[in-house]
């Protein structure tokens, strides 16, 4: 009997052991550190991770989904518009570029920064042609998180519609095929895989700020920041974009 159930016993754990390497070996590849903790690479579905291509930045989205095919992808532009579009991301590349440097900043403390590039508002504006009342535009994304940014912020100077990060595609991970850098406020105001964009005739919220005690309208404040890219060592901000 004691014979027994030793040996199931050992059984068992062996059995338990070969389960977990057979769990463990897509995860843990050796020479990729960070890989145990991507769950969803080499799977059809993408989601939050802090494993993405480039390692100053942490990756987040509200719901996992699956990666966007950017031939079938099309940006459903509605709302009060003149022009209503269905815009393939053939024709939002061939938008004048627009190219800049600046950091994104987690209202949960981390920022990171890349260099962004895509065009501008003022070029799909006048595609479309907002009417009077619009006042800002309500961001739908795939993992059905929503946003909402007032038009006086997406005309910014600083604010860009981003289609490449650092002289690439976006990924799967940073928001591919299209997603808005707002760098004056914090990260959850810069939607990621956006697949439709609704002019508003009043302000609306978005996702993040109805889970979170976050202000609706995102400006970053005065505070601390814990940038990626310098080992998080604390520094104090004064509010705004973060320049450096
Ligand atoms: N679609 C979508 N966009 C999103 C989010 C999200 O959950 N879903 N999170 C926001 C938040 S809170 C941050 S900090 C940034 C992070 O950008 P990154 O994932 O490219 O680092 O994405 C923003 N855009
Ligand atoms: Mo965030």
């Amino acid at each position: 009997m004691r014979v027994f159930t030793t040996l199931s016993r050992r059984y068992f754990i062996r059995r338990i052991l070969l389960g977990l390497a057979a769990l463990g070996l897509p995860l843990l590849r050796p020479g990729t550190p960070h890989a145990a903790l991507n769950f969803w690479r080499s799977s059809e579905y993408v989601g939050k991770t802090r494993d993405g291509r480039y390692k100053d930045f942490y990756i987040q989205y509200y719901k996992s989904f699956k990666r966007i095919d950017g031939d079938a992808w099309r940006l459903n532009v509605t709302g009060a518009c003149e022009n209503p579009q269905v815009l393939t991301l053939e024709t939002l590349k061939a938008f004048p570029r627009k190219k800049q440097v600046s950091r994104l900043k987690c209202v949960e403390c981390w920022s990171a920064k890349a260099e962004w590039e895509g065009f501008a508002m003022a070029d799909l504006d006048a595609l479309v042609r907002p009417r009077p009342e619009a006042v800002g535009l309500l961001f739908h994304c795939a993992d059905s998180y929503i946003e909402y940014l007032p038009l006086e912020d997406l005309r910014h100077a600083r604010t860009l519609w981003v289609h490449r990060m650092n002289g690439e595609p976006l990924s799967d991970e940073h928001g591919f095929p299209l997603r808005m850098i707002v760098p004056f406020k914090y990260g959850y105001k810069n939607p990621k895989a956006i697949v439709a964009v609704e002019y508003l005739s009043q302000a609306d919220r978005g996702t993040w700020n109805r889970i979170g005690p976050y202000s609706v309208d995102g400006t970053i404040l005065p505070g601390y920041d814990h940038p990626l890219d310098r080992g998080k060592q604390r520094r104090r901000i004064s509010g705004g974009e973060i320049f450096d």
